[in-house]
């Protein structure tokens, strides 16, 4: 069994995250890691915050010359800031006396977290909700990433619009149309990562940037959607035997867990609830003596299975809780209302978003891909992999010759 944990505080030491279920001898270094890590730090229209964080992750067990070895990963990125922090955030006694946060941010996990844990300073209830904690999740979707790629599998993701500001080209319609085997999701983020607000053309990306220009004057802040795509990959990951086993409410969840993610859509989701049946489903079709699909509408999902087409979600994302121009909230020391308070805190972060959105998908499927394929090393693995795909439509062929 796959699984994760992750610990640490936004301006703490820094942030642990422990895997386990990795099987040996999967190749991978901290280079890899710090390379997606430094794709979540990009984006047009973040903090202050990014401009003093470089974030690494430093390997602490698992990983012996660039190779797994079976037991658990443990990982730990640093926060620079803590230096800034070391006495608001000791685990000691503090030698300064420190002003409690006392009035709550609608739309953040404040008031509910102060609520449900008995707290009595609002800084206890910000520091583990942060989006901060999204690093972490960067660092252990990259050893699922890494995992994947081993059988070809591939995860990319574009940003669709910002605080509803869409392209005039129709990428998306263009993905349901696509089903080459041959598609390579990273190729969607090769190009998005060209983007300062990982869009895939340049006119989008001007008028995104213009309207997050416009927000930060108004001390405003702005969500957004976008596109995570996997490709590469088998028929039948994931099963229609439980509600818990579907590879769609997998995805679902994982996506979900994002912080300040607010919907998910597989395929063309709720498009489709608009539309007949006719011209919602993908006619099966053999092409070059392959089973396929016409179109790819149900993106890469029916039954809660995998079909072997790319798997197309597409994320929504609501703006950022903190505002330079506050909305309405109480003060809980006097109960009285007032306007919200300021903290510091990025004006949109969906780029990033997106690719946290990749590495949570990423995560996803090698988890499923474990399920189905699992073994204890890399070799044991690929060869349950390819006695499987390689007789796959034999035995479908056989089992139903008259
Ligand atoms: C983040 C770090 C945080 C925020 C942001 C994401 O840093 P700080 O709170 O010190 O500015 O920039 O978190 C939020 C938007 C949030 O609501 O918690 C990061 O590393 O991504």
């Amino acid at each position: 069994m796959l699984r994760f944990l992750t610990a640490g505080e936004s301006h703490g030491k820094g942030l642990t995250a422990i895997i386990e279920g990795f099987p040996s001898n999967l190749k991978i270094d901290e280079g890899y890691l710090n390379k997606h890590l430094a794709r979540r730090q990009m984006g047009y229209g973040r903090g202050g915050r990014m401009k003093i964080e470089t974030d690494t992750a430093e390997i602490l067990s698992g990983i012996r010359f660039q190779k797994t070895m079976g037991s658990p990963i443990s990982l730990f990125i640093k926060n620079s800031d803590w230096e800034n922090w070391k006495d608001e955030m000791t685990s000691g006694i503090p030698k300064e006396k420190h002003d409690k946060i006392t009035i709550p941010r609608p739309g953040h996990a404040d008031l509910v977290g102060v609520s449900k844990y008995d707290l009595n300073d609002i800084r206890n209830s910000i520091e583990r909700s942060s989006a901060r904690e999204t690093a972490a999740r960067v660092a252990v979707g990259s050893i699922a990433r890494r995992f994947l790629e081993e059988f070809g599998i591939t995860v990319g993701s574009y940003v669709e619009n910002i605080g509803g500001i869409y392209s005039k080209e129709k990428y998306s319609e263009k993905l349901f149309c696509e089903t080459s085997l041959e598609f390579n999701a990273w190729n969607l983020s090769v190009e998005s990562d060209k983007s300062s607000v990982r869009v895939l053309d340049k006119n989008h990306e001007d008028r995104i940037v213009r309207k997050i220009k416009k927000a930060k004057k108004e001390g405003d802040t702005l969500g957004g959607t976008f596109f995570v795509v996997v490709s590469g990959l088998p028929v039948g990951l994931g099963s229609f035997i439980q509600y818990d086993t579907k590879l769609s409410s997998a995805i679902a969840h994982d996506m979900m867990s994002i912080n300040a993610v607010k919907g998910v859509e597989i395929g063309t989701g709720f498009e489709s609830a608009n539309n007949p049946g006719s011209k919602s489903h993908d006619e099966i079709i053999i092409k070059n003596e392959v089973i396929t699909r016409k179109s790819n509408r149900a993106g890469g999902i029916e039954g809660g299975m995998s079909t072997g087409l790319p798997i197309i979600v597409r994320v929504a994302m609501k703006p950022i809780a903190t505002l330079m121009s506050p909305i309405g909230a109480i003060d809980l020391s006097t109960m009285k209302n007032v306007t919200s308070r300021r903290e510091r805190s990025d004006f949109t972060a969906v780029p990033a978003c997106a690719v946290i959105g990749e590495s949570m998908l990423a995560w996803t499927i090698a988890k499923a891909m474990l399920d189905k394929f699992g073994g204890d090393s890399m070799n044991e693995i690929k060869d349950n992999y390819r006695s499987y795909t390689s007789k796959l439509q034999k035995r479908l062929t056989k089992n139903f010759r008259k």
